[in-house]
């Protein structure tokens, strides 16, 4: 079931992709984010690993695109729950936009590209993404047992508890900031 608690992160992760807020998914969201995000990682425009942030929000955008059903090139809430529906309550061996998602948004955060998301890239992409810096910090202590990095398959574990667990105990629902 699509419970009011599931409905409620979907919500929360449609706000962190629409950058300008204007209630609507489109391709101009994301390059405002890949600007922020440089920005926050200290990346220059033109340089390589600039080029790789635009490509992986560019795979990202393709995913997001996917689930836009009337082709109009907006992906608006509803259109964003009906998806986030469906992949809550597929099986997860089996559902590829969620692991597509998963694979695309670890790219995403890992910045410098040596397979761990630091404090600092995580941090660094919610703030690029809208979240305060406070709220920022918040989420990591709930989702880094340690302090410590975080792995690509504690990633996996945590997208999952965020998409598809109704539990409020579970650690993953902080991932996209306090909900
Ligand atoms: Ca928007
Ligand atoms: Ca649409
Ligand atoms: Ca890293």
């Amino acid at each position: 079931m699509f419970t009011a608690f599931l409905r409620k992160k979907a919500a929360r992760q449609f706000e962190l992709f629409d950058a300008d807020g204007n209630g609507l998914l489109q391709r101009d969201d994301l390059d405002r984010v890949t600007g922020n995000l440089a920005t926050a990682v200290g990346i220059y425009v033109g340089s390589n690993e600039y080029s790789s942030i635009q490509a992986r929000y560019s795979a990202l955008w393709e995913i997001i695109e996917d689930l836009d059903v009337d082709q109009d090139g907006k992906v608006t809430l509803d259109e964003w729950f009906s998806a986030l529906e469906r992949i809550s309550q597929a099986d997860e061996d089996y559902d590829l936009t969620f692991g597509r998602m998963v694979e695309v948004l670890f790219h995403l955060f890992d910045t410098d590209q040596d397979g761990f998301i630091s404090p600092f890239e995580f941090t660094s992409w919610l703030t690029a993404h809208g979240v305060s810096p406070t709220d920022a910090e918040k989420s990591f202590s709930a989702i880094s047992k340690d302090g410590g990095s975080i792995s690509r398959g504690r990633m996996l574990q945590l997208t999952s508890d965020f998409i598809r667990s109704d539990d409020p105990s579970k650690e993953g629902n902080m991932l996209f900031g306090p909900i």
